[in-house]
């Protein structure tokens, strides 16, 4: 069955999935084995496809959606259950731009990923992302679409470093002008291409498998 679940996140089918989530927690397959070996095993699937090209963004939305249908059916169990999220992480478009869309996406991988995500939006000030690390972020993800907002990013590191927080967060950075090269001229952590490759980073960086 939680292949079948896997398979209904992969092709986004969120009424099969729902269905499926609900009849394993009537035979009380654990909410971990659901969460793991369903959810996000499935949007592991569909990270790996969109990083390889084989799907482009319109399935990787369906499948997110399916997802997010599927674990708000899950999530009273999963705080009943305890389980606590892989890592805590923060994510936002930098100051002055306004692009969501490669952002969002980058912040649905994550959650199927078992981050529990603080969504800061868009147009964000450093402040924020200061206040973001203040509050338990473990990593931060920032986004920027217009070459004129990426030095906001490099805004966003220095005030963390100026707040004394920078040791204790790892930054991702990301969006289409965005380079490892500037990734490294700025002192972020890394750089991701795509949503998929910003799930690997950002494991890679925390150290989870
Ligand atoms: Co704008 N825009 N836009 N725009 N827009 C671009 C980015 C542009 C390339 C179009 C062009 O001229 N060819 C150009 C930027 C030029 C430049 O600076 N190099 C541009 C411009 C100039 C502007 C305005 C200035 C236009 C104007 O008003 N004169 C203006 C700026 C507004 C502002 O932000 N202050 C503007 C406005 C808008 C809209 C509001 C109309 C709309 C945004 C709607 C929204 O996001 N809700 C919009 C759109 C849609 C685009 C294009 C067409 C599409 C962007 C997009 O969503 N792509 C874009 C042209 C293009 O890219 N073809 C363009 C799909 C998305 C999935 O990809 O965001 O790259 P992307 O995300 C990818 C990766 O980059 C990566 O993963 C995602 C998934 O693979 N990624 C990360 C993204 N963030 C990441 C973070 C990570 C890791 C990976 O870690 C944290």
């Amino acid at each position: 069955m939680l292949d079948e679940l896997k398979e209904s996140i992969i092709r986004g089918d969120a009424k099969k999935a729902t269905e499926l989530v609900k009849k394993a927690l009537a035979e009380n397959i654990s909410v971990e084995e659901i969460l793991n070996e369903g959810l996000i095993a499935g949007m592991n699937v569909v990270g790996t496809k969109f990083k390889n090209n084989e799907f482009y963004v319109p399935e990787v939305l369906i499948a997110a959606r399916a997802m997010n249908q599927a674990m708000a059916i899950l999530q009273p169990e999963i705080a009943k259950a305890g389980i606590k999220a892989q890592a805590k992480v923060a994510i936002g478009t930098v100051k002055g731009d306004l692009h969501d869309i490669g952002k969002n996406l980058v912040a649905m991988m994550w959650k199927g990923a078992g981050f529990e995500v603080m969504d800061l939006g868009i147009d964000v000030l450093e402040d924020k992302f200061v206040e973001a690390a203040k509050n338990g972020a473990q990593l931060i993800g920032l986004s920027a679409l217009l070459t004129t907002t990426m030095p906001a990013m490099k805004d966003v590191i220095e005030k963390l470093k100026a707040e004394g927080l920078r040791d204790k967060v790892k930054i991702i950075i990301g969006g289409a002008p965005v380079t490892q090269a500037y990734a490294d001229e700025i002192g972020a952590d890394g750089y991701a291409p795509d949503a998929g490759s910003a799930v690997d980073k950002a494991k890679e960086l925390l150290g989870i498998k």
